[in-house]
C-alpha cells in the first residue's frame, strides 16, 4: 500500500527533525532553509515499511508560508498532527488542522514532539489541549504518539501508528482520469524539464497522452519517477516526478494540473459548499474578494453567497459563488480552501459543487441552490450526480464529454451510469445530447403548441417548415423531438413541412374549385405559364374568392409539392417541371454545358422563362452557373 503523509502543525515544533528521525532524510533541501533553521517550501522524504510504502511532505509551519503548506497539504491521505510538547497547542497547529478537516481528510495520527522538553504534567496539560482541539473531528480516535526526536523515543511508536492508519486506507477503484496537480518544477541535466506533485486520482505512465492545464499546453511524458526510482507508472497515494517532453520547466509552474488529455476544462467560474470557520475575524460576504486555493493553485476571487442575506455567519456551512480571477481547473468534489486577502488567514474551506457555474443573479439564486444542495450529498451516487447535471443543462442538454470535464470520470464510467438513466427513462439521448426526460417533454409540449398555433393561423396551409419550428432548440435537440413525435405517431412530415398527423385540410366548395383551377391552368400552360398574379385574379373571380385567398391557395399547392414556385411571377406545375429537368439531363449537350441559347432549344421556351427557370435550376442545384454558361450536374 502506497500512502503519502503529510506533516501540520506549528513552527518549529520538530516536524522536520521528526520526518528525519523517521526517515533518515532532511526534508528541508534549500539552503536557505538549512541557513534559517526552518521550513519555507515542502520538501519529501520516503519510509519503507514492508508492507506499507510512506511518502511523506513535510510543510513549512511558519504563518507567512501557509500558502506552501496548502500546495503540499493536497492530495495527501493521511495527517501526521505534530505538536511540541514544550509549547502545546499554537496558532498554526490549529489552522493547519482547520485545513487538514477542511480538505476533508479522513485520517491521521498526532505526534507529540520534544517529549524530552517537557515533565509529566506539562506533557498531560498537552494532550488535554490536543483532545480539546480535535474533539468532534476526524482526528478524534486518532493515536496521539510521544515521541522525542532528541532521544528516539516514541519513534516506534510513531511507525506503528503509521502502519495502522495506511492500513485502514481502502482504496476503492479508481474511476478517474489522471489528474497531477504540480507542486515543483525544475530541469535535470540531460533530460530536461521534470514536474512533480501527488498524484490526485487516475494513473499517470510514459506511454499516457497529457496536457498540462489550465493553458492546454500539449506534453510528451517521458518517463516518470517516484522518489528518485523510475517507476513504470504513478497511481493514487504516490509521490510522482514526471519527465516531460515538448516543454520548457520555466514554463510550468506550482499551481498548474498535469492530466489527461482533452478531458479537463479551464473555469472561472465555480459554485461550492463551504464552511466557514467559527473562529473566522468575520462573517464572508458577497462581493468580498478572497484567496481561493485549489489542489496546488492560489487564485484570487470574488465571492458572491448564494443566499438572500449576502453572507455566511461564523461557523456555517452555505453555498457561494466564485468569480476566479484566472482560471484553473477543477471538477465536482475538488476541495478548496478560502483565506481572507489580508490578513492571510484561513477562513473557510469546502468543495467544489459545479465546476462550471454561470453568473447568477439573486431571483437565479433559488433554482441555483436547489441544483447545488441535490449534489452537496457527499455520499451522491454517480447517476445522482450526472442527472443534476443533464437536468441543470436543461434543453440544451450536455454531452458525455461536458461531464468528463465535470466530473474527472473515465469514459466506460460516465456510458455505464447514462446507460443506466437512459433505461430508467430519466434521460433522452438526443443525438449526443443527453436531456432531462422532464425537459425533453417540456420540448415536445412546445413544439406541439407551436405546430397547433401555426395550423390555427393557417388554416389553408399543409404545416408548418422545420425552420419555424426550432426556435432556440439545439439542432440535435430538435431533431430528436422530431423525430419522437414523428415516431409516436402524433406528427406527419412532407417534405419541408411538418403538421400533425390527425390533421385533414378541409376546403370549402370555393377553396375546392379554386385550387382546381390553379391545378388546371398550370396544367394546361405546360412551361409557357401566365403571371401568376394574373392568374390569381381570374381564379378569385371565378371562384368568388379574393385573390389573397386564391394566393393561400396556391401555397398549400406549393407546400404539397404539386406546384414549384420559380420566381415571385411564375409558378409551374411539378409535372412540367420534372419533364424540363429529365429532357436536359437527356439531351447530353457537349460536357453537359450549356448557354441560354442552348436551354432554350432544348425547353423550348423564350427568354422570358429560360433566365427565372435557370436561376432555379441553379439554386436547387441542377445546372451550375460558370460565366455565361451552365453546367448540367
Ligand atoms: N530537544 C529537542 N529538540 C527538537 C526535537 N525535535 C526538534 N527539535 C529542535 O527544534 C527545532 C525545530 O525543529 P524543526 O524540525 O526544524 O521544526 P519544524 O516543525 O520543522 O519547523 P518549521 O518547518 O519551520 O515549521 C530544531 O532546532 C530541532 O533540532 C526534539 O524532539 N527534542
Ligand atoms: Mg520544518
Amino acid at each position: 500500500m502506497n500512502v503519502v503523509i503529510g506533516t501540520a502543525g506549528h513552527i518549529d515544533h520538530g516536524k522536520t527533525a521528526l520526518v528525519k528521525a523517521l526517515t533518515g532524510i532532511d526534508a528541508d533541501r534549500l539552503p536557505e532553509e538549512k541557513k534559517r533553521g526552518i521550513t519555507i517550501d515542502i520538501g519529501f522524504a520516503e519510509l519503507d515499511l514492508g508492507d506499507v510504502h510512506a511518502s511523506f511532505v513535510d510543510v513549512p509551519g511558519h504563518e507567512r508560508f501557509v500558502k506552501n503548506m496548502l500546495a503540499g497539504a493536497s492530495g495527501i491521505d493521511i495527517v501526521m498532527l505534530v505538536v511540541a510538547a514544550d509549547e502545546g497547542v499554537m496558532p498554526q497547529t490549529r489552522e493547519h488542522f482547520n485545513i487538514c478537516r477542511l480538505l476533508g481528510l479522513d485520517r491521521g495520527i498526532v505526534v507529540i514532539t520534544k517529549a524530552d522538553l517537557a515533565d509529566e504534567e506539562t506533557l498531560d496539560l498537552v494532550k488535554l489541549e490536543i483532545a480539546e482541539l480535535v474533539k468532534d473531528s476526524f482526528l478524534q480516535d486518532s493515536t496521539v504518539v510521544v515521541t522525542s526526536s532528541a532521544n528516539g523515543i516514541g519513534l516506534d511508536d510513531a511507525k506503528a501508528a503509521i502502519r495502522e492508519a495506511a492500513s485502514a486506507i481502502q482504496r476503492a477503484e479508481d474511476t478517474r482520469h489522471a489528474f497531477l496537480p504540480i507542486d515543483r518544477s525544475f530541469s535535470v541535466k540531460g533530460h530536461g524539464a521534470v514536474a512533480t506533485g501527488t498524484l490526485h486520482h487516475g494513473e499517470i505512465a510514459a506511454d499516457s497522452s497529457v496536457e498540462i492545464l489550465p493553458q492546454k499546453a500539449a506534453v510528451r511524458i517521458r518517463g516518470t519517477q517516484s522518489h528518485g526510482r523510475t517507476s513504470e507508472k504513478g497511481a493514487a497515494g504516490n509521490r510522482v516526478a514526471v519527465n516531460l517532453g515538448g516543454i520548457d520547466h520555466s514554463s510550468i509552474e506550482r499551481g498548474m494540473v498535469l492530466a489527461d488529455k482533452g478531458v479537463f476544462e479551464p473555469t472561472q467560474a465555480i459554485n461550492a459548499e463551504i464552511e466557514l470557520l467559527a473562529d473566522a475575524a468575520r462573517p464572508l460576504r458577497s462581493r468580498q474578494r478572497v484567496r481561493v486555493h485549489i489542489a496546488t493553485a492560489e487564485i484570487l476571487a470574488r465571492v458572491t453567497v448564494l443566499n438572500d442575506s449576502g453572507e455566511v455567519a461564523l461557523g456555517e456551512t452555505d453555498l457561494i459563488h466564485l468569480r476566479l480571477e484566472s482560471p484553473t481547473v477543477a471538477v465536482h468534489g475538488t476541495r478548496l480552501i478560502i483565506r481572507s486577502y489580508s490578513p492571510q488567514e484561513t477562513i473557510a474551506g469546502g468543495r467544489v459543487l459545479d465546476p462550471f457555474a454561470t453568473r447568477h443573479r439573486r431571483k437565479g439564486f433559488a433554482n441555483a441552490r436547489s441544483f447545488l444542495s441535490a449534489i452537496a450529498d457527499p455520499d451522491v451516487s454517480r447517476a445522482d450526480l450526472l442527472f443534476a447535471f443533464v437536468t441543470r443543462a436543461g434543453k440544451i442538454g450536455v454531452t458525455p464529454a461536458e461531464l468528463a470535464s465535470r466530473t474527472g470520470w473515465l469514459p466506460a464510467v460516465i456510458s455505464a451510469e447514462m446507460k443506466t438513466l437512459l433505461a430508467d427513462s430519466a434521460i433522452v439521448d438526443a443525438g449526443g445530447r443527453f436531456l432531462s426526460t422532464a425537459a425533453f417533454e417540456a420540448l415536445r409540449r412546445r413544439l406541439l403548441t407551436t405546430i397547433k398555433r401555426h395550423h390555427e393561423e393557417n388554416p389553408l396551409a399543409r404545416g408548418a417548415s422545420r425552420e419555424s419550428l426550432r426556435s432556440g432548440m439545439s439542432p440535435d435537440a430538435f431533431t430528436a423531438v422530431l423525430d419522437s413525435l414523428v415516431a409516436s405517431g402524433t406528427l406527419s412530415i412532407a417534405g419541408d413541412s411538418v403538421s400533425l398527423a390527425a390533421r385533414k385540410q378541409t376546403l370549402s366548395p370555393q377553396e375546392e374549385s379554386a385550387k382546381q383551377a390553379i391545378t388546371a391552368a398550370l396544367s394546361k400552360a405546360g412551361l409557357e405559364v401566365p403571371k401568376i398574379a394574373d392568374l390569381l385574379d381570374d381564379v378569385g373571380r371565378s371562384s368568388t374568392l379574393t385573390t389573397a385567398h386564391a394566393r393561400k391557395i396556391l401555397q398549400t399547392l406549393v407546400e404539397a409539392r404539386e406546384v414549384v414556385k420559380v420566381s415571385e411571377d411564375l409558378y409551374f406545375s411539378r409535372k412540367a417541371i420534372d419533364a424540363l429537368i429529365t429532357k436536359l439531363r437527356e439531351a447530353e449537350p457537349a460536357d453537359r454545358v450549356i448557354d441560354v441559347a442552348k436551354f432554350k432549344e432544348i425547353s423550348g421556351v423564350s427568354r422570358k422563362y429560360a433566365i427565372p427557370l435557370l436561376e432555379y435550376f441553379d439554386r436547387e442545384k441542377i445546372t451550375m452557373r460558370t460565366g455565361d454558361k451552365r453546367v448540367i450536374r
